[in-house]
């Protein structure tokens, strides 16, 4: 049951808002009429303007799973570009709906889902604003939303919401820093690893220093269901950041809100190739707790990032547990 589009349709209508310029400013004009480090690679030019090779991985780096053909290089912004900061209470709403994704080229998966992608709409917000989330369940199981972070435990997302019902959670955001929701509902780890979750970024009064800021969550997807997953990806789709690499200006910082939605698979990671980053774990401190190249996660675990990247070039990123690299987990920035 479900009142969302079919697959990719809604993908593509969010690619044609941004064609007309709704959307994606995050990537800002810094991003435009850049060019590779390497010409052998620049074979293309993407919609963005910077030339880029469509075989930017390069020979020996195709993963088990590549990116659909389907996709464009804007398709994940949505999820990948945080909204700028708010200031200020606001209202939210998730629809549970459920939906058939192409996690990877060739390879469907029926998925739940908030408001049609996994993961979800990113939510941002300032510490202490008022949030009033409203969840309408649009599927034939129980789901909820559990969010991170500090708020009232009656407002905690335990209790199911029945199929077509609703709840409105009233949350004061906080502390500052990086918080998954996801659905609560048993069986935990089916419900999450269908798709259910997404990030919260609450900034703190007075926000942070610019950068150009980016998120990115670590899945499993299990598509047979057989309790362990076959593909893994950073937002939902295999291969997509091998295929487009996170463009991004030489020598400007960079902020990567960083989180492990991984079920099955106790453990994740991210690590990123020939540069190393500051570490803020849960984003909630402003000292980082270790300069590195790799941070560990558990599941539910998440760090917020910040690097400069000081040549042109890709700098790979990819989980340290290589079966997830190889299954998908794989992505570039790249250096402009
Ligand atoms: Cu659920």
């Amino acid at each position: 049951m479900s009142d969302a589009p079919d697959d990719q349709q809604g993908l593509t209508r969010r690619d044609a808002l941004r064609s007309v310029g709704l959307g994606g400013a995050a990537f800002g004009a810094g991003f435009l009429g850049g060019t590779l480090a390497d010409p052998a690679s620049a074979t293309a030019q993407d919609s963005r303007g910077a030339v880029y090779g469509s075989d930017a991985t390069g020979p020996g780096y195709t993963g088990v799973f590549d990116a659909p053909e389907s996709l464009a290089a804007t398709a994940l912004d949505e999820i990948t570009i945080p909204p700028p900061a708010q200031i200020g209470s606001q209202s939210i709403s998730l629809a549970v709906v459920e939906r058939h994704i192409e996690v990877a080229a060739g390879q469907t998966m029926a998925q739940w889902t908030f408001n049609g992608s996994a993961p979800g709409p990113i939510i941002r917000a300032t510490e202490g604003d008022q949030l009033e989330i409203t969840v309408t369940n649009k599927t034939d199981h129980n789901h909820n939303l559990h969010l991170h972070g500090r708020h009232s435990p009656l407002m905690d997302g335990w209790e199911p919401i029945p199929p077509g019902g609703q709840f409105t959670y009233l949350i004061e955001a906080g502390p500052a820093g990086l918080h998954p929701y996801h659905c609560h509902t048993m069986p935990l780890a089916r419900h999450v690893a269908k798709g259910l979750y997404g990030t919260m970024i609450v900034d703190p009064v007075g926000g942070r220093q610019p950068a150009h800021e980016f998120v990115l969550t670590l899945s499993g997807w299990d598509i047979n269901d057989d309790g362990r997953n076959e593909i893994y990806a950073w937002n939902g789709v295999a291969g997509f950041f091998a295929k487009y690499p996170i463009k991004v200006p030489v020598g400007d910082p960079i902020r990567v809100y960083v989180g492990n939605m991984t079920e099955y698979d106790p453990i994740g990671s991210f690590h990123l190739h020939a540069q190393t980053f500051d570490v803020f774990p849960t984003g909630t401190g402003s000292t980082p707790f270790i300069n590195t190249d790799t941070v560990v996660f558990g599941q539910g675990e998440r760090a917020i990032i910040e690097f400069t990247l000081p040549e042109l070039g890709r700098y790979m990123f990819h989980p340290h547990q290589h079966h997830m690299a190889e299954a998908g987990a794989m992505g570039w920035f790249a250096a402009i």
